[in-house]
């Protein structure tokens, strides 16, 4: 028995980024169920996970326990898992980072709700309002109080939950272009290179629609992502390797990276792979042999 997760749309949901980055940050294992934001089966796909989800994430425990809200969700985890950093190991240092987790989940309503997480695109000319500045103000001098003492790269040092918590808000920066200091950008960059942030982000590609609700009806422009292998999905093969990189299955899928043909298992790992090559270690084992 292992833990059954249940996500939206991984290129929306900020809240089932939080609940999942800790997974894949701490090595724990999962499964993963999504479902899609905003359509009727989602309300169908969170009652038949349990009749009292509402929201997603929604975690299912091994032990027949089920946890519906992301702090939760941290606070359980942190306390299974009391050896894997998952808070930071200093008593101070501790107590910042659940205050800092706490008032992330309970503030910041006005950059929630004018800059919904989109990692599928940035926005050109967004025009914050005053409230909006205000909560990024506030967030400013939170992350400064925590990389005074750690000097970074995430807010403790090594990452913690607290960072799982603020990688959407670094995204919305990200993506907004919302106005911050250069320390404050470099820990949003530190995000974006992230392994696992990417990781999430290219699976959005590869599963879900595009949602409407998210238009903000400004130009595009791309993410701001680290530098990509070009890739995009191609018909047939043949492939130079015959088994899927992720699951050792016959390749049946077919990708050109980097100027040659990569096979997969389905398409759900290709476009994932297609969506940010390097971002899979797996991947960049065959490619670089
Ligand atoms: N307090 C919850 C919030 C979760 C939440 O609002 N999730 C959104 C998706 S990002 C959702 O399920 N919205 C659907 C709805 O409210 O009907 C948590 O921290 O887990």
């Amino acid at each position: 028995m292992t833990y059954t997760l249940l996500i939206g749309d991984r290129s929306y949901s900020s809240w089932s980024l939080r609940g999942w980055l800790p997974f894949e940050v701490f090595d724990i294992p999962v499964r993963v169920e999504a479902t899609i934001l905003y359509r009727p089966a989602f309300a169908e796909d969170m009652a038949r996970f349990a009749p009292i989800v509402r929201t997603v994430p929604a975690l299912k425990t091994p032990e027949g326990g089920l946890l519906r809200d992301t702090v939760a969700i941290a606070w359980h985890l942190a306390e299974t898992f009391p050896d894997r950093g998952l808070l930071p190991a200093d008593a101070a240092d501790r107590a910042m980072a659940q205050s800092m987790i706490a008032e992330m989940h309970s503030g910041f309503t006005a950059l929630r709700g004018a800059c919904p997480m989109n990692l599928r695109t940035a926005w050109e000319g967004f025009a914050p309002s005053d409230a909006v500045l205000a909560d990024l103000a506030r967030i400013e001098a939170l992350w400064s109080a925590a990389l005074d003492r750690s000097d970074g790269p995430f807010l403790f040092g090594d990452y913690t939950l607290a960072d799982a918590f603020y990688a959407p808000v670094a995204m919305r920066i990200a993506g907004y272009a919302l106005p911050v200091s250069d320390r404050a950008r470099a820990y949003v960059a530190a995000h974006l290179s992230h392994g696992p942030l990417r990781r999430w982000r290219a699976m959005g590609f590869a599963y879900g629609p595009e949602q409407d609700t998210y238009e903000m009806g400004l130009p595009r422009l791309p993410f701001p992502v680290p530098a990509q292998i070009p890739a995009r999905a191609v018909e047939t093969g043949p492939s130079g390797n015959a088994t899927c990189p992720y699951s050792a299955r016959p390749v049946t899928h077919f990708a050109e990276i980097g100027g040659r043909v990569f096979g997969f298992g389905n398409a759900f790992c290709r476009d994932k792979t297609v969506a940010d090559p390097a971002a899979w270690p797996a991947f960049l084992e065959i490619y670089d042999s």
